[in-house]
């Protein structure tokens, strides 16, 4: 056991110190494009994107697949007292989130604690969790993204957390959901999400759906009151996702989450956690769902991880497309930046990648293609072509029958009166969508 502890600390201690050297570099440990200090439309790098390292598939997942048993052998898995196993793996990530040099982590309770049973054993061992995070963040100046509870891997969870057909199991959830939000707030999160993974069913033979609605309704009705009974200041974000594990997620995209929150009265309270490939699984692009949910006012957080277009399910890749992170980029920027968000990498390596230098890569080579894709579109708004184009196209709303209209100072009649005066046919004007898919061809680099 000592030597799986000595080579849980020197895991990641063979990777070098990642720093920004330029486009020039050839140190594969570099970024060359994330220059922390840069400025970019009045803040750093580092304050625009908020970078965040995700714990459950960087320190705590083996490698296993549904068809096979891991292959990573990471020294904290090798530990057989879960204690120690928990203290060497959270010491481990402290120590790639240094050598990385990213501001931010996230976390479910059951990534960072010991295993526990009981509801008495769930609280001592997060506890314990959560008085060596602040040690390990205050020695480390890291900060906490979001904290959240992990209420869908356990068994107990099978037929649903807060949906669940047996309050007690909605109970448990309960007490996972204030420890993991007091912790967030005593670790200084900047948000606390909610991914509701069996909030939903596999079939509606055995699901009564209203009565669920109303359990989840309730439920987060609850956690935004121990939000304010408690003082934290930091967003409640829900995270929508389409399906998989269920087959229907009640959460399926930003409109539903959306639709949602309004008929429990919450919509001022909740925002949402958008992940590229859950909108990806619910048939939508990622700038659909970012735009959708800046239009209706609860942008929150966003998780980067995309899919494989061959593939049907959440493949959680590392995002590489160029074209997509910058168009999400311009939207973030269009409307004033992140604010209590970030951008997470809800990602993993693929099942071969079994080495530490794989995981360094991995997020090195997607902070560069971000912080690219950032200066791709402060490029794209001080050009200004798109955004001029949109508000042109619009511009007929700002004045006469437009502004009527959208004031409510006209009703249908003196509309069709309008068109009955006008006496001609409205002329049709281009799209112009292809001339616009060329200004972002010359504007991503
Ligand atoms: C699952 C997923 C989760 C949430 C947090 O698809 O994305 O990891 O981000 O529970
Ligand atoms: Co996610």
């Amino acid at each position: 056991m000592a030597d799986h502890l000595a080579a849980s600390s020197a895991y990641f201690q063979s990777l070098p110190q990642a720093r920004y050297e330029g486009p020039d570099s050839d140190n594969d440990f570099a970024y060359r494009y994330y220059d922390k200090n840069q400025m970019v439309m009045g803040k750093t790098m580092e304050e625009q994107l908020r970078l965040s390292v995700c714990f459950w598939h960087t320190f705590c997942w083996d490698g296993s697949d549904v068809f096979g048993a891991g292959g990573f052998n990471r020294p904290w898995h090798q530990i057989d007292d879960p204690r120690t196993a928990a203290v060497a793996k959270r010491e481990a990530a402290f120590d790639l989130f240094q050598r990385l040099d990213l501001p931010f982590y996230s976390f479910h309770d059951v990534d960072v604690m010991a295993p526990a049973e009981t509801a008495q054993d769930h609280i001592g061992h997060m506890h314990e969790a959560v008085d060596h995070l602040e040690t390990l963040m205050a020695n480390s100046g890291r900060k906490l993204l979001w904290g959240t509870a992990n209420n869908f891997s356990h068994p107990r969870y099978m037929a649903g957390a807060s949906t669940n057909p047996d309050p007690e199991i909605a109970a448990f959830a309960g007490l996972q959901v204030r420890e993991a939000l007091n912790a967030t707030h005593r670790l200084g999160g900047s948000n606390y999400v909610l991914w509701g993974g069996r909030e939903g069913y596999d079939t509606i033979l055995n699901t009564n759906i209203g009565q669920e609605l109303d359990q989840l309704g309730k439920f987060l009705t609850l956690v935004v009151e121990h939000k304010h009974k408690i003082g934290f200041t930091g967003d409640i974000l829900i995270e929508p996702k389409p399906h998989e594990p269920t087959k229907h997620q009640y959460d399926s995209t930003v409109q539903t989450v959306h639709a949602f929150l309004q008929r429990y009265g919450l919509e001022k309270e909740v925002r949402v956690n958008i992940e590229a490939n859950h909108a990806t699984l619910a048939g939508l692009s990622f700038e659909h769902e970012v735009d959708m949910a800046f239009a209706l006012d609860i942008f929150g957080s966003l998780d980067l991880n995309r899919g494989d277009p061959q593939n049907g399910w959440d493949t959680d890749q590392f995002p590489n497309d160029l074209r997509e992170i910058t168009l999400m980029m311009k939207s973030i920027l269009a409307a004033g930046g992140m604010k209590n968000g970030g951008l997470n990498f809800d990602a993993k390596v693929r099942r071969q990648s079994i080495s530490a230098e794989d995981i360094a890569q991995s997020h090195i080579g997607a902070v560069d293609l971000i912080a690219r894709a950032l200066l791709n579109a402060e490029a794209m708004i001080n050009d200004g072509r798109i955004d001029q184009f949109k508000r042109q196209r619009y511009a007929g709303w700002d004045k006469g029958i437009g502004a009527k209209m959208l004031n409510g100072q006209v009703n249908l009649d003196e509309i069709a009166d309008f068109a009955v005066a006008k006496n001609q046919a409205p002329a049709p004007v281009s799209g112009r969508q292809e001339w616009l898919e060329n200004v972002v061809t010359q504007l991503v680099k």
